[in-house]
């Protein structure tokens, strides 16, 4: 099956009872057992929901893993992915990453004895000086939050299984609709399911894919151990959106990419970050490992933080607010909202400014995009 089928069809079949075509919401914690011990696979919620399990068997075939679990939110799967970890493990991660994961990895897993460094491993050459003996996970995400800077998956994932290290990909700005690294070798994927898959800003969720049974057996393990699972009724939603991935992410993509075109020429703006741009330093990568460049834009606005709030503030169809991936577009300043809690001394390493303006394109009328950032410049 091609992925657009997939969206719209894996995991799912009409209610065997009724013929109803979309899978019901179960909201039941438990399930009565023929006899003690005797039941159809489901015995709890926290454990099992029909309606959770075929958002699962969805969101394996999307990321072309054999395994996904879903969580209550994108940092619950990470902290879940986490939590398989052990003290005195070290992390090898990403250093431009969403501010919530880097103050789990530093402020949650740090208390426990967990170490972590930062590496810019969109030059893959950085990744093997910064490796210990006790290296437990490599941890990517390409394009990165808010910098979109891009990590090569493939070279990173041969690099880190010569010395037999697991690698992670938060797969939330590409999505498996444009990107799929579980083919390109990693091992674990996440999502931020709140953001693109769940794509109409109603829901919180997060997932982990995955085609190892190893991986598999930890992640169930802790996800039953410690519970951080959807309600059925945000499960359905995210089912239901999974559906129309493809189409939305076709419209973010072509969106975008004339949003960035127009910003590149306007000369108010110091500097456009957009993978599809010839001026991204990565261009040739994301033409490698992406189909397209996805629908987060982050520019440099001249005139500081004063000339990036008031242009926030006056854009009429980009609503200024935190999360992305959904199909109306958004506007933030990740210096003092997503990412706020980064350290001053490692944003101004990362290049996150306090002009730095990222955009979550949406899928309205491109004219109409164009024409209320033109509008909101001074
Ligand atoms: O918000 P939550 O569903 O818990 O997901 C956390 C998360 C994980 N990974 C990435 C790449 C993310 O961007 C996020 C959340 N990000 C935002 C809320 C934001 O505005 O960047």
């Amino acid at each position: 099956m091609k992925f657009s089928t997939q969206c719209v069809h894996a995991g799912q079949s009409p209610d065997p009872e009724t013929g109803a075509i979309m899978t019901p919401i179960y909201m039941s914690s438990t399930y009565v057992q023929e006899s003690p011990g005797v039941h159809k696979g489901y015995e709890y919620s926290r454990t099992h929901n029909p309606t959770r399990t075929a958002l699962q068997n969805n969101l394996a075939a999307l990321e072309g893993g054999e395994f996904a679990f879903a969580f209550a939110s994108g940092c619950a799967a990470t902290a879940s992915l986490f939590i398989c970890l052990s003290t005195g493990d070290h992390i090898v991660a990403m250093d431009d990453l969403y501010g919530g994961t880097r103050r789990l990895i530093t402020q949650v897993f740090g208390r426990w004895g967990i170490t972590c460094d930062f590496v810019d491993l969109s030059d893959s050459k950085n990744l093997a000086p910064a490796l210990k003996p006790n290296t437990k996970l490599i941890w990517i995400e390409t394009p990165s939050n808010p910098m979109l800077k891009l990590v090569d998956i493939s070279v990173i994932s041969k690099i880190a299984h010569s010395k037999n290290i697991p690698v992670a990909v938060d797969n939330t700005f590409a999505t498996p609709c444009l990107q799929q690294p579980l083919k390109l070798g990693a091992d674990l994927v996440v999502h931020s399911t709140t953001k693109y898959l769940g794509g109409h800003s109603d829901l919180v969720g997060g997932a982990i894919m995955t085609h190892s049974p190893e991986w598999a057996e930890r992640i169930k393990f802790v996800s039953n151990s410690v519970g951080a699972i959807p309600s059925p009724m945000d499960c359905f939603l995210l089912l239901r959106a999974t559906k129309t991935l493809a189409a939305r992410m076709k419209a973010h993509c072509e969106n975008a990419l004339q949003i960035a075109q127009f910003l590149e020429k306007h000369p108010q703006v110091e500097r456009v970050i957009y993978p599809g741009l010839e001026s991204h330093p990565q261009h040739p990568l994301c033409k490698k490992q992406m189909l397209a460049a996805g629908g987060m834009i982050s520019f440099v606005i001249q005139g500081g933080l004063g000339a990036a709030k008031h242009f926030t503030q006056s854009t009429r169809l980009f609503s200024c607010a935190e999360s992305l991936g959904g199909v109306e577009s958004l506007i933030e300043l990740p210096a003092i909202m997503t990412h706020a809690s980064v350290p001053l001394e490692a944003r101004k390493n990362l290049g996150i400014v306090d002009g730095l303006i990222r955009l979550s394109v949406g899928i309205e009328d491109p004219i109409d995009l164009l024409t209320d950032l033109d509008n909101s410049f001074p």
